[in-house]
């Protein structure tokens, strides 16, 4: 089908700070992504799939500075460990966007003379607090709360990460985001899923209700950010700069890529973590809101990866900067990709805190992936090399709509695994594939293809137990392959059914009956070993 025809389908991560390497929780955002980019893909859509980096800011800056470099040359340097880690963890991105590239500067120089245009931006002058880190302005009444809620009256530290707090007195355009209140709250009662999962939506009503304020939108007192076309003294705050990213990947402000822009914008959904919901669910709205571009269909916020703190016994969340963060490469080596990517997007619930652990790990992997689907995808295969001389059995006559438990389980499921993929709900998705992972494994121990095996005449009542057991394998293959995809080609191969492994009509692929016979069956290396000790 041409692309034209397709239904398309926009998906953007953050695009993550270098000021250090990725951690286990950008990528475990950035994973969201891609198993839904995949399931996109594998439903017929078309795709597009942005991830990067954002790379100004006074965080950057000081970074920069710390390794005595200029800012583009620390971007540079750190850029590639973000593209290994992604290519190690089968990101499927279709584009990968950096703030410092020209394409980045025009947009974001079109945006503000818009925003000129439009009357949403005036100078002024901002005196207040700034906290580096979070690249975020505090007023002075969020502070003092924030210190007396943290006993440290008067101390001025940072209300959501507790560092010390700039002072800052400067000359700085402003937008007007006190205008958008009402076209706000409009905006969340006529479209409820515009913030997802829906009790991320109350918090984000409730900050708009309690009354917005202009927001200062340039800086004067550094200069690593984009300058604003019309006043060269100022940069853009980071922030301005750093949420038109997503629209900027699809062409928004380049007549050459007019098209393109229509057919993409808005984003179906825009992941982020929890922390950074008011910029994705009302500053960003508010800003194409002001330049009249359509809004994103949904800003789905994820939870945070939390850690235990050795000394105080409490989860606490896992970051660059805390140093605690879990290099990808150490679960890695102990789960391999594809139980990483599984353990990551089954076990950490997506929308909620995800408290994570190597033990626990182990247990999901032991349990779901050697035990389960590992264990029935080796049994399974090597019944049938063994008593069909290498092969699938051939294809018993309408074997395809004789009832049998293993279909009972199947009709139906690709529906509704769609549904929980649709919605990010991964944990229920998995649950429906399990379902038949664990029925097979059942069917097994009930039917014993062992016991029949023996007895000639059974041989047509053992074609049909393993045929069963074979396309069974083949449609869990398919619902596993976004989470897993190279496990789920590797078993379509060893069914001879590699040609299937691209699929793009899902539904249709997962209808009982699709099974070759007759065809080349390798059993193969254990899929998922088990895991021995702990760690
Ligand atoms: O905020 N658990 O970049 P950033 C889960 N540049 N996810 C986590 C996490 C954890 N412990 N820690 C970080 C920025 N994340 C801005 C974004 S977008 C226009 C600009 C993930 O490098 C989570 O998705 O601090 C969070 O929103 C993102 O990393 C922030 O990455």
């Amino acid at each position: 089908m041409s692309d034209t025809n397709r239904k398309p389908f926009y998906v953007t991560t953050p695009i993550y700070y270098v000021n250090a390497a990725p951690h286990l929780g950008t990528a475990y955002c950035t994973i969201l992504c891609d198993v839904q980019a995949r399931f996109r893909r594998a439903m017929g859509e078309d795709v597009k799939f942005l991830t990067g980096l954002d790379e100004h800011g006074e965080k950057v800056q000081l970074a920069a500075e710390d390794h005595n470099m200029t800012p583009q040359e620390w971007c540079d340097s750190l850029a590639p460990a973000f593209h290994d880690i992604w290519k190690t963890l089968e990101i499927s991105n279709d584009d990968f966007i950096r703030t410092t590239e020209p394409r980045q500067v025009a947009a974001v120089q079109h945006l503000w003379n818009r925003m000129k245009d439009a009357g949403y931006i005036y100078k002024d002058s901002y005196d207040g607090w700034y906290c580096v880190h979070e690249e975020t302005y505090y007023t002075e009444t969020q502070v003092a709360k924030s210190d007396e809620e943290h006993g440290v009256e008067g101390q001025h530290l940072c209300p959501e990460c507790q560092r010390e707090l700039q002072r800052v007195k400067e000359e700085s355009w402003f937008f007007k985001l006190s205008e958008f209140q009402d076209r706000l709250l409009a905006l969340y009662d006529e479209h409820p899923d515009f913030v997802m999962p829906a009790f991320r939506m109350n918090e984000v009503r409730t900050f708009v209700e309690s009354g917005l304020r202009d927001i200062s939108v340039s800086r004067t007192s550094f200069d690593w950010g984009i300058p604003v076309p019309f006043d060269d003294k100022h940069v853009t705050y980071v922030w301005f700069d750093a949420l038109l990213n997503y629209a900027t990947a699809v062409g928004f402000g380049d007549p050459a890529m007019a098209d393109e822009y229509a057919r993409r914008w808005p984003a179906q959904y825009h992941v982020v973590g929890k922390d950074i919901i008011r910029f994705h669910c009302v500053i960003w709205p508010a800003m194409l809101m002001a330049i009249g571009e359509p809004l994103p269909e949904h800003v789905f916020a994820h939870g945070f990866l939390m850690v235990k703190n050795e000394e105080t016994g409490q989860g606490e969340k896992m970051s660059k900067s805390r140093g605690n963060a879990i290099a990808p490469q150490d679960v890695i080596d102990l789960l391999g990709v594809e139980g990483y990517r599984y353990y990551f997007m089954t076990d950490c619930v997506p929308g909620e805190d995800g408290a994570i652990s190597y033990n626990r790990m182990e247990q999901v992997y032991n349990a779901d992936l050697a035990n389960s689907w590992g264990n029935l995808v080796s049994r399974s295969l090597n019944m049938s090399a063994k008593y069909f001389d290498g092969k699938t059995p051939e294809l018993p006559e309408g074997w395809a709509s004789r009832a049998n438990p293993l279909r009972d389980i199947a009709d139906g499921l690709a529906e509704r695994y769609a549904e929980c993929m649709g919605v990010f709900d991964f944990v229920g998705a998995k649950d429906a594939v399990m379902e038949l992972v664990h029925a097979a494994n059942h069917y097994i121990e009930d039917s014993a293809p062992w016991t029949v095996a023996k007895d000639p005449a059974r041989a047509g009542e053992l074609e049909q137990i393993i045929t069963n057991l074979l396309e069974s394998i083949r449609i869990c293959a398919h619902l596993f392959a976004p989470f897993m995809p190279q496990t789920s080609v590797e078993v379509l191969r060893r069914m001879s059914l590699e040609t299937e492994a691209d699929c793009t009509d899902l539904l249709a692929a997962c209808q009982w009956g699709g099974l070759a016979g007759g065809v080349p069956a390798t059993k193969g290396n254990a899929l998922f070993p088990r895991l021995g000790g702990k760690k």
